[in-house]
């Protein structure tokens, strides 16, 4: 038998290998390598499109946790700017792979499906601010109604039909004034904005193009779901953000529309996971996620400030009323009619229980520990913007 000699660092420790033992260690790599390259070959891909928004940060976030090779679309511009991803998920977009894209540009959607061939398609672009979509209704509608068509056009050209998955961002918004409550798969649409009629359109060409070609794809028809990572100019975001404001000085008042209207909000962590679910399934279909509780913007401004110990007051009707500190006596709400909407859709509320039948889906976060996550995060945010102000008046 032969043997050879391995030579260690430590002189003083020989180690002697029979090549029995060796071809037994380069059995074992074999092994290895193959499992390893088995589990990269297995390893499932997905694109998202809108990831740097609130929902792509939470999905990328959870499909890199179920061991998936996530690619990403970020808009080009002129002035490369950070973005919330950047800036708060760091971690994460290191471990994404970015490419530049745009809805609005049909060869280049083409162009990235079929560069990265992925499993799984998430559609989360979008101009995604009603109020906004009454003041931008074309580009709104090209971006939000045309932008699903040239993925689901690509996919198609590209005779990727059978292989590729694909997830549509479908919204309450399309119940508008609604038509029965609460609301189901099965309630009559009656969209209210620019935003909601390209949802609409979106929301019927993704079930053609599961009809008419056999490809999986499916609305998720997704109630207000929020988070520390919303967008700031929607209403909880701007009410958490104004409240830790208040508390610490840095601002006297906080304008807001209509008080009255009824969202069923909730945790946008808890949603992206319905998104994956329905992704999983045999056969693709539509789906209704929410709480099944709603609440008024009123409600979600008085638990907002009395997370800080602030308890409000209302004085007034109409475009008159404010919320007053009830300690200082201060106006500290007050309505600005610029924030009235057009067409303002007054009640939300989901019953997600086709979700709940099927994907086994739950919402898991309570309104009240919603208001909570989002509370405290501004509070850090609103903390470290006093700070760095006062260190830039102290030079
Ligand atoms: P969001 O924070 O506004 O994110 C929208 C994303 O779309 C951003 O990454 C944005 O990129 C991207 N985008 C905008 N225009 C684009 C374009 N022309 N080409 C490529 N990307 C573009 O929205 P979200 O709250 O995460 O919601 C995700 C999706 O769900 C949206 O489609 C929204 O309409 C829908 N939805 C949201 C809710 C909700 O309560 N959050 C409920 C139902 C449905 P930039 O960073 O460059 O702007
Ligand atoms: O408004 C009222 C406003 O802008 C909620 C998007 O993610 O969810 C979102 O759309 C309510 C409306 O969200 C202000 O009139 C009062 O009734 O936070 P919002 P939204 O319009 O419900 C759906 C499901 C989506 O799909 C959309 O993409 O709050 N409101 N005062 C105000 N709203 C805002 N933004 N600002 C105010 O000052």
């Amino acid at each position: 038998m032969k043997r050879i000699l391995i030579f260690c660092s430590t002189p003083s420790r020989i180690f002697w290998f029979s090549l029995k033992n060796l071809s037994f260690l380069a059995c074992l790599s074999c092994i290895l390598f193959i499992a390893t390259s088995a589990d990269l070959s297995l390893k499932k891909k997905a694109l998202i499109f809108g990831i740097t928004g609130q929902d792509g940060s939470y999905l990328a976030d959870f499909l890199l946790d179920k061991n998936y090779e996530v690619h990403g679309v970020e808009r080009p511009l002129s002035i490369q700017r950070f973005n919330q991803f950047d800036q708060e998920r760091k971690n994460l977009s290191s471990h994404v792979i970015m490419h530049f894209g745009n809805l609005l540009d049909a060869l280049n959607v083409v162009d990235l499906i079929k560069k990265i061939q992925p499993d799984e398609i998430y559609n989360l672009a979008a101009q995604s601010h009603v109020q906004v979509s009454f003041e931008c209704p074309e580009y709104t509608s090209n971006v939000d109604g045309l932008g699903p068509l040239r993925i689901l056009e690509a996919i198609r050209l590209l005779g990727l039909e059978k292989k590729i998955k694909f997830y549509q961002a479908s919204s309450s918004e399309l119940f508008g004034k609604v038509q029965e409550v609460p609301q189901t798969e099965n309630t009559p649409f009656y969209p209210r904005s620019p935003y909601a009629v390209a949802k609409l359109y979106a929301y019927w060409i993704t079930k053609n193009y599961r009809e008419a070609y056999g490809m999986f794809a499916c609305n998720g028809i997704l109630f207000n779901h929020e988070s520390p990572m919303r967008g700031e100019s929607f209403v909880t975001r701007k009410i958490t953000l104004a409240a830790c404001r208040y508390k610490l000085g840095l601002q006297k008042v906080l304008y807001l529309g209509n008080l009255d209207a009824k969202r069923d909000w909730g945790y946008a962590k808890d949603y992206v996971e319905a998104m994956w679910l329905m992704m999983q399934q045999p056969t693709s279909d539509d789906y209704v996620i929410a709480t099944g509780k709603n609440h008024s913007v009123r409600e979600f401004v008085e638990l907002a400030f009395k997370e800080l110990d602030v308890e409000i007051e209302w004085r007034g009707q109409n475009e008159s009323e404010c919320g007053m500190d009830r300690n200082s006596g201060q106006v500290i709400v007050a309505i600005d009619p610029k924030y009235y909407r057009p067409a303002e859709v007054d009640l939300l509320l989901g019953n997600a229980e086709k979700a709940q039948k099927i994907l086994k889906w739950n919402s898991k976060t309570s309104f009240q520990d919603l208001l909570k996550i989002m509370v405290a995060s501004d509070l850090q945010k609103v903390l470290k913007e006093k700070y760095s102000n006062l260190k830039l008046e102290d030079k």
